[in-house]
């Protein structure tokens, strides 16, 4: 039998590499990066090159499974249809649809999150749709739509190849996104481009640094802020230039009189002239990309740090042109297809507003709904269905592709909330994921080659992925299950599709004359090869690379928005009895709930468990010796883990990877989220999993936890 070569792509991070698959028997057998790819030419990363195996591996799902007497047991697909279709309507009749919740991830395809929009928002008539997004883009989408007025990244990878400096702020891109790394080194090394790193922990992206901003967690706001001050008062600013194309100059310029170098040294821990280097860096920059990534939006002020980085390229005249302005990388493969169909709970599809009367209109129209069926106030966030759980407003919950039992801050917390549910919907593609373990239905869904429909990349690329395999035993692709349960709720008109280009063809109606516009993309046009990016409106369009070149924006005045956004700590500040500041963050070898690489044995054998980083002289100071297992306690709860060393850390910090959910047998009591803080950017309500006040004590020494040590 010889391979063959099916063209897909990447469904890990939102990078969009293009893949080719090598099927043979009706196997994925290899997994290699498509040559002559505008994303990756033939470069490929670690988790999809190894992941052949999760196709087949024993944990796949293949019957759906409904709890009876405190067990999963096997059913036919008729019968847990049935159930949901039953359960749902049971509960929406008693309780109202309000009670009704639905939580999804940010890999699926866009077409199963238009029709999940639909059957929530148009056709059980509550806006509680919520995904993980919220966790991981929400605050980058409301940076923009707060500076340039609409949820539009406007760069393009091949900026990279045009920049002289490159801004990384909280983004450890050797880990998260390695493709696009080793792009950015090779520009810097062709272009003697400079790189700037801001993290507070001396990353492996830091590496490549010129200038390394250790700054304290927390501290962006003020450091960008200070940034901004040097540049106006440095003369770096051509002023009458940015009143062209941004408004709030003048006020900034006054605010920013409160950020000098000394006050920003204070906040961040940084030297003043270090500061002030790389503010005359940015300066005289030719081109300058902005990347950032969870070091900002994990955070309470995040939506201020996306502010207040836009700031500098605009300030500096860093946009609309090749090689400058800001790069948003997405963590998940289709976190972009995601958010412009409109699966958060503030959202309608085609980059439209609940909140927005003509908006709502424009979607019941092409709906065929009457426009009260859309409910005029966003639903609640995924943090807000959990505490709805606790008061019994919420009683429905129906998740799919995401593991929010271990994802989520304050795992406890959340836990015993998803328990309180009547009816858990799990739709996942194993079993056991710690979020699966607590269902009262868990469903079965086809995984990526498994199914067809299209994805879109952080660069606005549009690309169709087509099933080259079959699923595993009855699993079904997400969105038939979406559609037949619709239908047995009693929406047989709404969903009566057959395939996912019906769908793609009517969602696509939703963008046009919008930035997302797709109306000339089809299947037929992506087949095999690869996509335009968006927006794209006709059949001889060739995409869009770069936004705005013309300067003016989708806001007001046409001018994009300046903003005066003052620095506040986070939530929870370290004091004596929780002295230490945690972080957590990714590791290389594994991806979020690790449940697909957590399978994987190659991978999984690099990186089998956490572990605490500490500094040196903390774990000195406390008689902490390397290896040593270790208890870190914040006021939600404790995990035991053994102490790495590393110098890379400020003083006072420490971090833990958060990929190790006791599922896959490594025990309780790993999890990082055991720990987190359940708060939020209150304008993004994307939680603040970056800080968090601990204490640590040698286990050894500890006193029994409710968490379980080890
Ligand atoms: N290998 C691998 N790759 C992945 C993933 C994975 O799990 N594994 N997940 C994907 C997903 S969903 C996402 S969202 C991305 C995330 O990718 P990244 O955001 O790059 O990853 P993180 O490790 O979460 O956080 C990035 C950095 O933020 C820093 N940081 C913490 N606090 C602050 C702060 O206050 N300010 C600043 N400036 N920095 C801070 C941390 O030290 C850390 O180095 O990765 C994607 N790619
Ligand atoms: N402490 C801490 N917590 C964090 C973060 C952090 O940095 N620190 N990062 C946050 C971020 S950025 C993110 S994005 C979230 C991610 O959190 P999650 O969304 O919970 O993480 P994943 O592991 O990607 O979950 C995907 C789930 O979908 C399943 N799956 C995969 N493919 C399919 C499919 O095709 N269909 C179906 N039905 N299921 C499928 C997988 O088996 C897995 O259970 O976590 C957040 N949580
Ligand atoms: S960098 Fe991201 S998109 Fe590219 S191969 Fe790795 S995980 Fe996939
Ligand atoms: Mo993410």
């Amino acid at each position: 039998m010889t391979i063959q070569w099916n063209k897909s792509t990447c469904s890990y991070c939102g990078l969009g590499c293009g893949l080719m698959i090598g099927v043979e028997q009706g196997k994925v057998v290899e997994i290699r990066g498509m040559k002559d790819h505008p994303t990756n030419n033939g470069a490929i990363c670690s988790l999809p090159l190894n992941s052949p195996p999760i196709f087949t591996h024993k944990d796949r799902l293949k019957r759906p499974m409904i709890r009876r007497d405190g067990k999963l047991a096997p059913v036919s697909w008729d019968e847990a249809i049935t159930h949901v279709g039953n359960g749902l309507n049971w509960i929406i009749k008693n309780h109202g649809s309000g009670a009704v919740a639905f939580f999804g991830g940010a890999i699926n395809l866009t077409e199963e999150y238009y029709l999940m929009n639909k059957l929530m928002k148009a056709a059980i008539g509550t806006n509680n749709m919520e995904c993980s997004t919220r966790l991981c883009m929400a605050s980058s989408a409301i940076g923009f739509v707060s500076t340039l007025g609409a949820d539009a990244p406007p760069t393009c990878y091949d900026d990279i190849e045009e920049a002289d400096l490159f801004l990384i702020a909280g983004n450890n891109m050797a880990v998260s996104v390695p493709v696009l790394y080793r792009r950015i080194c090779a520009a810097k090394e062709k272009n003697a481009a400079k790189v700037i790193v801001i993290d507070p922990r001396r990353t492996e992206t830091a590496a490549i640094a010129d200038i390394h901003l250790q700054i304290r967690p927390g501290t962006d706001v003020a450091l960008n802020n200070t940034l901004a001050h040097i540049l106006l008062e440095e003369g770096f600013v051509d002023e009458d230039r940015v009143d062209h194309y941004a408004s709030g100059l003048s006020d900034l310029k006054e605010f920013l009189k409160e950020y000098p170098p000394s006050r920003g040294a204070e906040i961040t821990g940084c030297l003043e002239d270090k500061i002030i280097e790389a503010a005359r860096t940015i300066g005289k920059a030719g081109a300058m990309l902005t990347f950032w990534f969870q070091g900002y939006n994990h955070s309470s002020q995040a939506v201020f740090k996306n502010n207040t980085l836009h700031n500098l390229s605009l300030l500096t005249g860093n946009f609309c042109r090749p090689g400058a302005g800001p790069l948003s990388i997405t963590g998940e493969a289709n976190a972009m297809g995601n958010r412009w169909v409109g699966a958060l709970s503030h959202l309608l599809p085609g980059m439209r507003f609940v909140a927005n009367p003509q908006h709502r209109q424009e979607v019941a129209d092409f709906w065929h709904i009457p426009v009260e069926m859309i409910q005029p106030t966003p639903g609640r966030t995924i943090l807000d269905i959990i505490r709805g759980l606790y008061t019994g407003d919420v009683r429905a919950v129906w998740i799919m592709t995401t593991n929010p039992a271990v994802s989520l801050p304050h795992t406890l917390w959340v836990k015993q909330g998803l328990a309180k549910a009547e009816l858990l919907v799990v739709q996942d593609i194993f079993h056991p994921t710690e979020t699966t373990l607590l269902g009262d239905v868990v469903l079965p869904a086809a995984h990526w080659f498994e199914k067809t429909g299209t994805f879109i990349s952080a660069e606005r690329r549009i690309e169709l992925v087509e099933a080259v395999i079959d699923p595993p035993g009855d699993a079904k692709p997400d969105y038939e299950i979406i559609w037949l349960v619709a239908r047995a709720m009693g929406f047989e008109k709404m969903f009566a599709y057959c395939a996912p280009e019906e769908i793609f063809e009517e969602w696509k109606q939703f963008t046009l004359g919008r930035i997302c516009d797709m109306t000339g993309v089809t299947y037929e046009r992506l087949r095999g090869k690869i996509g335009p990016q968006l927006p794209c409106p006709d059949v001889d369009h060739p995409g869009t690379p770069r936004l705005f070149t013309d300067w003016r924006f989708p806001r007001p005045d046409g001018r994009a928005a300046l903003l005066s956004r003052d620095y506040i700590e986070p939530a929870e500040v370290t004091d004596d009895e929780y002295p230490f500041g945690l972080m957590t963050g990714r590791l290389s070898g594994h991806f979020n709930t690790r449940t697909r690489t957590g399978r994987v044995p190659k991978l999984n054998a690099a990186a089998p468990n956490g572990y605490v980083e500490i500094h040196p002289e903390d774990a000195q100071r406390l008689g902490i010796a390397e290896g040593e297992e270790l208890e870190v306690t914040s006021r939600r709860g404790s995990v035991c883990l053994p102490a790495r060393f590393s110098d890379g850390l400020l003083v006072g910090t420490i971090f833990i990877s958060w990929h190790y959910g006791p599922a896959l047998g490594i025990g309780e009591g790993k999890l990082a989220n055991l720990v987190t803080n359940p708060v939020y950017d209150s304008h993004s309500k994307q939680p603040e999993y970056k800080f968090s006040a601990v204490k640590i004590l040698p286990a050894s020494t500890a006193p029994e936890t409710q968490t379980g040590r080890r």
